[in-house]
């Protein structure tokens, strides 16, 4: 019996120690009933995701970290690009240098023991450069978002995404990472 487990109510912080079969074992004047077992089962790698989930290639080297909601005692970590590229791997995280030429999805599969998940996250990159500072004040934010929207659904030459007109597929391309108003350059 599990120590101070004499109520009708259960509650566990379950670790691996804890992961079983339970049963609960009620006893009264007229005998003693024993319920069904319920079996507790621990799953180490529910929610485990990739941070962040889509970025855009900019000016820094782009970093993806893989972790979940539970501890790992022993967890492996394999990372894959499609289409393939230099991965850059460090326990849960990975880099990307040298930068890929276009848009790249990264897996990964962590496994913990018996269990194993893999999950994905996506690096975009736009199909024409230039975009990192499209108004060239020497910031990456919103200013260039704003000086880009008068371009909003025609025909632009060059265009982010590469299908010759400016819509919301562009505006993913877009770093929107600095202060906004752009503080003087040195
Ligand atoms: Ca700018
Ligand atoms: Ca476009």
């Amino acid at each position: 019996m599990l120590d101070g487990a004499v109520n009708g109510s259960l509650q566990l912080t379950v670790t691996e120690a804890e992961t079983g079969v339970y049963r609960c074992e009620v006893t009264g004047p007229r005998g003693t009933f024993v319920s069904t077992p319920t079996e507790i089962t621990l799953d180490t790698l529910t929610g485990m995701r990739v941070t962040p989930r889509v970025q855009t290639l900019g000016d820094t080297v782009p970093t993806f970290t893989v972790a979940g909601t539970c501890s790992l005692q022993n967890p492996q970590y394999e990372w894959t690009a499609f289409p393939a590229t230099t991965l850059n791997e460090s326990g849960n995280q990975v880099s990307v240098d040298p930068p890929p030429q276009e848009t790249t999805r990264l897996d990964v599969t962590v496994t913990e023991g018996a269990d194993q998940v893999t999950v994905s996250a996506w690096l975009l990159v736009a199909a024409h450069p230039g975009f990192d500072d499209f108004n060239g004040d020497g910031c990456q934010n919103v200013q260039d978002l704003r000086d880009l929207a008068p371009f909003w659904r025609q025909a632009f030459e060059g265009d982010l995404s590469g299908d010759g007109r400016i819509d919301v597929l562009d505006l993913l391309y877009l770093q929107v990472v600095d202060p906004v108003p752009c503080p003087p350059q040195p």
